[in-house]
C-alpha cells in the first residue's frame, strides 16, 4: 500500500511514520508545510526507498491533487494543534484544519482515495472533574477553543462528504498522547525540559485538569488497525484509560528528575481551560481488537523523560522562542 501521511514532520504524524516503516511494508510519502512544529529530524534514518518527504501545504489544490492521485490511502494529522496559540492567533487553525482538510477531501473524492482523519477527544468539550462519564462516539459535540472548534469542523467535513460523497473515510478521535519528538511547547515536554534548564514546571491555575494519557506508538497502532479494518463512515474514539490530573503528572516528572515534588509554580490559568478528557474506547477494541501496548504511565514517562535528556540537539533550538512566547502571556 502507497501511503500518504499530511503532517509526517509533526509529533503524532513523525511517530506513525516510523511505526509503520517499521511494522508494514507500505510506502510513506510525508506531506508537511514545515511550519514552527515541523522538523525534518524527526525522520532521520528512515529507508529512501519506502519513504519520501515533499514540502508543502495542504491547502495547496494543485500539489494535493498530484499526490492524492498517485497512493492508496491518506492519513491526514497536519493540523495548527496548540491551544494556547490558537487563543492568540485563531487565523492559521482555519486555514490548515478547515480549508486544509476540506482540500485534502475533495481530491480523495475525485481519487476515490481511501482518507483517515486523525481528530482530537477536545471536539466534544469537557467532562466534570468528579464523575464516571467518559466520551462515546454518541457524546455531543462542544468544543471549546478556536483549536478545538476548527478540528470539530473538519471532522464534520468529513463526515458530510462521506455521506454525500461517497467519500470512502474513517475518522479518529483520540487523547492526549506523550512520546518522543513532542514539540517543547505541550505539557509535558515543556516541564522536563524545563527541569533540564533549572527552571521550574509551570503549572495553570491548580493543576486540577485531568488530561487521558496515551503513548504515541499506541495511538499509531489504533490508526493502523482502523485504516485496514475500519468500517467506512464510522468514528473510533482512542484512549488507553490514562487519566491523571496535571498536578500529578509534573510530581511524577519532578520524582523522575531527582527534584522535591513541589519544586513547581502556578501560573496564569488558560482562558476556558477544559477541566476534563476521558476516552470509552469500547468500539475500538471489541470491533478491531485493538489493545494500548504502554499500560504503565509511570514507565511511558519515565522512558520520555530520557529520550528528551537524550535529544537535546533536537528540541534546543525551539526552546528559547517557545518560553518567551510563554511569558509574554504569563504563563
Ligand atoms: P504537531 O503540531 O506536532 O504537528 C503538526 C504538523 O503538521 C507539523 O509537522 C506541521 O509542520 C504540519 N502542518 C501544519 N500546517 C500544515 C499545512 N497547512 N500543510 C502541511 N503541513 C502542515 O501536531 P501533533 O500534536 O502531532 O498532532 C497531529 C494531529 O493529531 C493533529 O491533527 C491533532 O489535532 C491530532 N491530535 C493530537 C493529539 C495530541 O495529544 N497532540 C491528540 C489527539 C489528536
Ligand atoms: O505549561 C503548561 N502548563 C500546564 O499546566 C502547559 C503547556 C499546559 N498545561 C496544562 C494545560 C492542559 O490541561 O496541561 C494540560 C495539557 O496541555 P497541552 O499539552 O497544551 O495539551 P491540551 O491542551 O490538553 O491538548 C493536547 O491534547 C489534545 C494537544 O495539544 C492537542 O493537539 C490534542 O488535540
Amino acid at each position: 500500500m502507497r501511503l500518504l501521511v499530511t503532517g509526517g514532520a509533526g509529533f503524532i504524524g513523525s511517530n506513525f511514520v516510523h511505526f509503520v516503516l517499521r511494522h508494514t511494508d507500505y510506502d510513506v510519502t510525508v506531506l508537511d508545510k514545515l511550519t514552527y512544529a515541523g522538523n525534518l529530524d524527526s525522520l532521520r534514518g528512515l529507508p529512501g526507498a519506502r519513504f519520501r518527504f515533499v514540502r508543502g501545504d495542504i491547502a495547496d489544490a494543485a500539489l494535493v491533487e498530484e499526490l492524492v492521485g498517485s497512493v492508496d490511502a491518506v492519513v491526514h494529522y497536519a493540523a495548527e494543534s496548540h491551544n494556547d496559540n490558537s487563543l492568540h492567533d485563531p487565523r492559521p487553525f482555519l486555514e490548515t484544519n478547515i480549508i486544509g482538510t476540506y482540500t485534502l477531501i475533495e481530491a480523495a473524492r475525485r481519487h476515490g482515495t481511501r482518507f483517515h482523519h486523525i481528530s482530537t477527544d477536545e471536539v466534544y468539550g469537557d467532562l466534570a472533574l468528579e464523575d464516571a462519564e467518559r466520551f462515546t462516539e454518541q457524546t455531543p459535540y462542544n468544543p471549546s477553543s478556536p483549536y478545538s472548534s476548527t478540528k470539530a469542523g473538519s471532522d464534520l467535513l468529513v463526515r458530510a462528504w462521506v455521506r454525500s460523497f461517497g467519500l470512502q473515510a474513517t475518522i479518529s478521535n483520540c487523547s492526549n498522547n506523550y512520546g518522543p519528538y513532542q514539540h517543547v511547547e505541550k505539557f509535558i515536554p515543556r516541564q522536563i525540559t524545563n527541569v533540564i534548564d533549572g527552571v521550574r514546571p509551570k503549572l495553570y491555575g491548580e493543576g486540577r485538569n485531568v488530561r487521558d494519557w496515551i503513548h504515541a506508538d499506541d495511538h499509531s497502532s489504533a490508526v493502523l488497525a482502523i485504516l485496514e479494518r475500519g468500517r467506512i463512515g464510522q468514528t473510533y474514539l482512542i484512549g488507553a484509560d490514562g487519566e491523571k490530573d496535571n498536578r500529578s503528572v509534573v510530581e511524577l516528572i519532578l520524582k523522575e528528575m531527582g527534584q522535591a515534588p513541589d519544586a513547581y509554580e502556578k501560573v496564569v490559568d488558560r482562558p476556558g481551560h477544559d477541566l476534563r478528557y476521558a476516552i470509552d474506547s469500547t468500539k475500538l477494541r471489541t470491533e478491531l481488537g485493538w489493545r494500548p501496548r504502554y499500560g504503565d504511565f509511570e514507565a511511558g514517562l519515565a522512558a520520555t523523560v530520557q529520550w528528551y535528556r537524550d535529544h537535546e540537539a533536537w528540541w534546543r533550538p525551539q526552546k528559547s522562542a517557545t518560553e518567551a512566547r510563554y511569558q509574554e502571556q504569563g504563563q
